[in-house]
């Protein structure tokens, strides 16, 4: 432990006689993967001094890609060849397997796994020294420090690291079940060599007080739950053997902008999560990190607790013993890769199968094993650790930083593992295993443990082989986002129970059924026994008005048939034609609906058209001119927060900016848009209708008011309007529409599902924030002078202050007392009250909403509130005599 403590000496020296290494050696070495090889396979002399991996001949990305262009990083070249994992932003990808396995032991910036909460903090070239962090909380002597101080006044250090997200390979648990994370295929790690400042040089100059035990840390990008922020232990960060650091270059070069340019936290042999990117606080504690990204992720809750239980019992995520530090053994095997084809006639004779491995905690991996046999049999594979060769090359200077590896006993780089097999044997054998484990003895578990955020998936790793005529064909488990292929899935849906403990697969002789799995308790919505292949080209052939084919969830669904009857109206199916729609039609539908869908369903889209549907989820073209009208019926368009403004304890208005100033929402009058959130760490996506309140013919932005359901003690706040409370200004948010089966056209001609009809009363029932459709039909009718429709307006609410819109509506009623009649009443009307008191129901109704006096289909009935109240308003209006045509809900 002494060892690595320079003294004054020392140190004044190194810094004066050592000259960076250039960030690549010239014409560098072979790939590392083949030294490996090398390596192992023969006794080869020690290596001299200098002969540790260096970087990959790295190019920095100088281009903005397409789909940036439109988001919060539209100012950031990236490489083209990452796999985005959840659409286009925020950013987070890996890079293809095999090309992260030929990088070799090191990773170069631009290949490296990215994991970005929400957009990347922008800061300018001349800015970087002045970069300011602060140490604080239990500490003796706070400090604030620039980037500039940082490196002047402490050691600097370079050591490789490894780093891994802890959804590495999550996409095999997605595929057991949905969990509420994104599908990270086996891509989720990378290696650097980090150069910085030992964290706990820092610490101890900021001196800790009794009683304190955590670091927290925060990172300068703004999420819509505060800045992201996490903790470790202090008794760790003090601890030279932890190796954490406070990085500024990675590979020899500044830090990238997606890594945390300029500062971030590196912690080794723990998940990612915890190297906070653009680092601005370190705050000592007694407890641990309250921060939201602490409490909500990075977390193993218990196998069985369900994402329903979970979201509705919160102090599952408050126990802090099922928070996730050391990362679990782990391994995955990239050669031969997926798809890959080996040709039996003419090939070698024998195969180099080969992968990586890590440990958790600095634990060294100490046997890497494979099994042909489903894991009756194993061998042990040929195993390398670049890392020692860092350790071998005793002190040295590189990138400003010493690196010195000799006294640390700890690994935390991952490890490549080979061994050569027959090609006869893999002929004769349906799959191959691979296993882990490391010097604890803790080794890779045959079977998965699926949990709610699906986090620190390490089963034994399996490749399916396969005989096609005269080749070998393997298939990785899975493939990465939601790209199509791998064997889970093609187990999956031929039946096959992925949880059996034999991947799927039936076992001979066992005839007993199979258990009953969580798979099996989803809503069936295809129909049975149905088994027809769709192209993509067939579908696109129905994306237009005239038999309208939509997909959830790669099945294709054929929307002729309930175009009259469907709750959201045509629109909303016709918008959906031709698309992949599984997002909104799962947010929005209930069980029923679902399971009405066997009906309408008529095939399978192919794989070839699942790849290009899911590939899809970007854009529109960027360089095509912006239309006058914002809303498409048929993609996603974003906007970006502009401002909220606090109307009352519990109502904001958000106004957001449209795509230019001359540009209008497009939203007819009456009808509704769909509002698309993710959940910023689940990436669930969140939809729910609204109507903006802005006029239709407002040019550059659009206010939508909304309701904010707060949590209380009997029951959980409302999603949605949560998750848009907790957005900052600057987020976008998603808007698709209009949707809706009604249309104010002026004049009282209505647009109902497509039937025109002319009608001299409107009446409008609402509560809360279901005044909002109403308000912008009433305001149309008050706003015409032409327009001699009457309106009569119910609005029913708990206190005065909860009445929506109040004044604008009391001033339209004031200019129009001709045609126009306001009601308003309380639940909990104060003393002076004149307005009407109750909830709206059939006595209020029964006197304020008498059917009598209009012929059939001179008058409509609006009616916009939660549920129960639409529920019973029906029943009440039927009484009185109104018929069902003559009702809308919204
Ligand atoms: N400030 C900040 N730090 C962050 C994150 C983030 O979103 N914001 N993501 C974390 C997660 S979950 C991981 S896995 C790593 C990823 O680091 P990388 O993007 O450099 O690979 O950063 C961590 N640090
Ligand atoms: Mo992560």
């Amino acid at each position: 432990m002494a060892t690595h403590q320079l003294n004054e000496e020392d140190t004044k020296h190194l810094r004066r006689v050592s000259a960076d290494l250039p960030p690549s050696p010239p014409d560098s070495e072979h790939s590392d993967s083949e030294k490996a090889e090398a390596d192992t396979q023969q006794l080869i002399p020690r290596p001299s001094h200098t002969d540790f991996p260096l970087p990959p001949t790295s190019t920095e990305p100088t281009a903005v890609l397409e789909p940036d262009k439109k988001t919060p990083d539209s100012w950031l070249p990236r490489d083209p060849r990452l796999i985005r994992l959840t659409g286009v932003h925020p950013f987070n990808v890996e890079a293809p397997l095999s090309d992260l396995y030929n990088e070799g032991f090191l990773t170069s910036p631009e290949l490296f796994y990215v994991r970005n909460h929400g957009h990347v903090p922008r800061v300018e070239e001349a800015d970087i020294p002045d970069w300011e962090f602060t140490v604080e909380g239990l500490v003796e002597n706070p400090l604030t420090l620039t980037l500039r101080d940082l490196i002047a006044d402490y050691n600097n250090v370079t050591y490789p690291i490894t780093l891994v997200c802890a959804g590495n390979r999550r996409k095999e648990q997605n595929v057991v079940r949905k969990t509420k994370g994104f599908s990270w295929g086996a891509a989720g790690v990378s290696t650097a060599l980090f150069t910085g400042v030992v964290l706990g040089d820092v610490l101890a100059k900021a001196k800790p007080m009794r009683g304190a035990r955590y670091v927290c840390m925060e990172g300068a990008d703004k999420l819509p739950n505060g800045y992201y922020g996490t903790s470790v232990k202090l008794n760790w960060a003090v601890d030279p053997n932890k190796g954490m650091m406070l990085a500024h270059k990675m590979n020899g070069e500044m830090l990238r902008p997606d890594h945390g340019k300029p500062l971030r936290v590196v912690i080794p042999g723990q998940i990612g999560g915890r190297s906070v990117k653009w680092l601005k606080r370190l705050i000592i504690t007694s407890e641990p990190s309250d921060n939201w990204y602490h409490i909500y992720d990075n977390r193993v809750l218990p196998t069985m607790v369900s994402p329903e239980e979970s979201a509705n019992k919160p102090a599952w995520w408050m126990d802090e013993r099922y928070a996730i530090y050391d990362l679990s053994t782990n391994s995955a095997i990239a050669y031969p890769a997926h798809e890959e084809q080996l040709c039996l006639v003419g090939s070698e004779p024998s195969y180099r199968v080969k992968g990586y491995a890590y440990g958790g905690g600095g634990r060294r991996v100490t046997r890497v094993e494979l099994s042909i046999d489903k894991g009756v049999t194993w061998r042990l594979a040929n195993i390398d650790y670049a890392e020692d060769r860092y350790r071998e090359a005793g002190r040295q200077q590189l990138y400003g930083g010493e690196m010195d590896l000799e006294w640390r006993e700890n690994s935390f780089c991952w490890c490549f593992w080979n061994i050569d097999m027959t090609v006869s044997e893999l002929a004769a054998s349906n799959d191959l295993l691979v296993r882990a484990m490391d010097d604890s003895m803790n080794l890779q578990p045959r079977d998965m443990y699926w949990s709610v955020l699906g986090m620190m998936n390490n089963p034994w790793y399996r490749i399916t082989i396969s005989k096609e005529n005269d080749y070998l064909r393997f298939e990785h488990p899975t493939q990465p986002a939601l790209m199509p292929g791998g064997w889970m899935e093609r187990v999956k849906k031929a039946g096959g129970n992925l949880t059996n403990g034999y991947w799927g697969e039936r076992i001979e002789g066992d005839d007993a059924t199979e258990p009953v799995t969580e798979a099996a308790a989803e809503i069936k919505m295809t129909k049975h026994g149905l088994e027809k292949a769709i192209t993509i080209d067939e579908l696109r052939k129905h994306d237009g008005e005239d038999e309208p084919w939509f997909v959830v969830n790669g099945e294709v669904y054929d929307g002729t048939g309930f175009l009259k009857e469907h709750p959201g109206g045509a629109t909303s199916i016709f918008s959906a034609a031709g698309l992949d729609s599984s997002d909104e039609f799962l947010a929005i539908h209930s069980d029923t609906a679902k399971t009405m869908m066997t009906d309408y369903h008529i095939g399978s889209l192919d794989d070839d058209g699942r790849t290009a549907l899911s590939t899809n989820d970007v854009q529109p073209d960027p360089s095509a001119i912006p239309s006058s009208k914002f809303l498409d019926s048929r993609t996603w368009k974003r906007a970006i927060l502009h401002t909220k403004t606090k109307v009352s304890w519990d109502t904001r208005i958000f106004r957001f900016k449209l795509e230019h100033d001359a540009q209008t929402l497009g939203l007819p009058t009456g009808q509704h848009l769909m509002i698309r959130l993710r959940d910023p760490v689940t990436r669930e996506a969140i939809i729910r209708s609204y109507t903006p309140i802005s006029e239709t013919s407002q040019e550059g932005f659009m206010d939508v008011l909304v309701k904010i359901y707060f949590d209380t003690k009997e029951r959980k706040g409302g999603k949605m309007s949560l998750a848009m409370d907790s957005l900052p200004v600057g987020h976008f948010v998603e808007f698709k529409g209009p949707i809706g089966k009604f249309e104010y056209l002026g004049n009282g001609k209505c647009d109902v599902n497509g039937k025109e009809r002319q009608i001299n009363t409107l009446l409008m029932i609402c509560a809360g924030s279901g005044i909002t459709p109403i308000y912008q039909v009433f305001r149309a009718v008050m706003q015409d002078r032409e327009d001699k429709t009457k309106c009569v307006v119910l609005d029913g609410n708990r206190l005065v202050g909860d009445i929506l819109c109040k004044v604008d509506l009391d001033g339209f009623a004031k200019d129009n007392e001709e045609k126009c009649r306001l009601l308003y009443t309380l639940t909990q009307a104060p003393g002076n009250w004149e307005g009407l008191k109750g909830r709206i129901a059939a006595p209020l109704l029964k006197e304020h909403a008498v059917r009598e006096g209009f012929c059939e289909g001179e008058a409509m009935v609006l009616i916009c509130g939660p549920e129960a109240l639409e529920k019973s308003v029906h029943k009440a209006l039927l009484e009185i005599g109104w018929k069902d045509e003559e009702l809308m809900f919204f």
